[in-house]
C-alpha cells in the first residue's frame, strides 16, 4: 500500500461509543465534550490519528445527539470513509439505520462497528441482520485489542476497493 492520508469520520447514535473508540485508537486524541448527569457527551468533535500501513489516518468523531446535525455535516466534508458505531446491547434505532442508508446511497465506504459486545445484553446477531451486506466488526470500544484490528481491516479493505 502506498503512503497517503485518509479522513475517516465516526458516526452513530448518542452514547454508542464513538469517543471511546477514538480514544482507544489514539490515547492522545482530543475531545470537545459537555458534562451531563449521564456522563460526558460530545458537543463538537473528537480528533485522533493513527498510522496504518504507512497511511496517515485522521479520525474525526461526530456528536451523536440529533440537534448537532449541522456539526455532522461540517465534519463530513471530504471524508474518504465512515465508521458507524452501533451499541449492540440495544435495538438498532431509526437514526442509526438512517445514517447507514445515507452512506450506501452516497457510495461512501462504511464499516459497521458493533460495540459494547462485552455487555451481557449485547446481541450482535440482531444488529448484523439490520446491516445486511455491511463490513461488520464486533468490538468493545475500550479495548485497543479489538478496535485496532477492526480499523486496520477496514483500512485494508478500502485500499482494495479504491
Ligand atoms: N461496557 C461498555 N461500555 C462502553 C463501551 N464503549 C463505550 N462505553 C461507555 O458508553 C458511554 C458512552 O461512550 P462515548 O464514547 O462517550 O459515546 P459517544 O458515542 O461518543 O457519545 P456522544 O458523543 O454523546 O454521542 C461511556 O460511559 C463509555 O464508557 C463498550 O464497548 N463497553
Ligand atoms: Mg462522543
Amino acid at each position: 500500500m502506498a503512503g497517503g492520508k485518509l479522513k475517516i469520520v465516526i458516526f452513530g447514535a448518542y452514547n454508542a461509543g464513538k469517543s471511546t473508540f477514538i480514544q482507544s485508537i489514539d490515547p492522545n486524541a482530543r475531545h470537545v465534550e459537555a458534562h451531563t448527569s449521564n456522563g460526558d457527551t460530545t458537543v463538537a468533535l473528537d480528533y485522533g490519528r493513527a498510522e496504518i500501513h504507512a497511511l496517515d489516518i485522521h479520525l474525526f468523531g461526530t456528536p451523536g445527539q440529533e440537534r448537532f446535525e449541522f456539526v455532522r455535516q461540517i465534519i463530513s466534508r471530504g471524508m474518504d470513509a465512515a465508521v458507524l458505531m452501533v451499541d449492540c446491547s440495544v435495538q438498532p434505532d431509526e437514526f442509526t439505520l438512517h445514517l447507514y442508508e445515507t452512506f450506501i446511497m452516497q457510495g461512501i465506504p462504511v464499516a459497521v462497528m458493533l460495540n459494547k459486545c462485552d455487555l451481557s445484553s449485547a446481541c450482535p446477531a440482531t444488529a448484523c441482520a439490520a446491516f445486511r451486506n455491511a463490513k461488520i466488526f464486533e468490538i468493545c470500544a475500550h479495548d485497543p485489542g479489538r478496535t485496532m484490528p477492526a480499523l486496520t481491516a477496514f483500512v485494508e479493505s478500502l485500499a482494495t476497493d479504491l
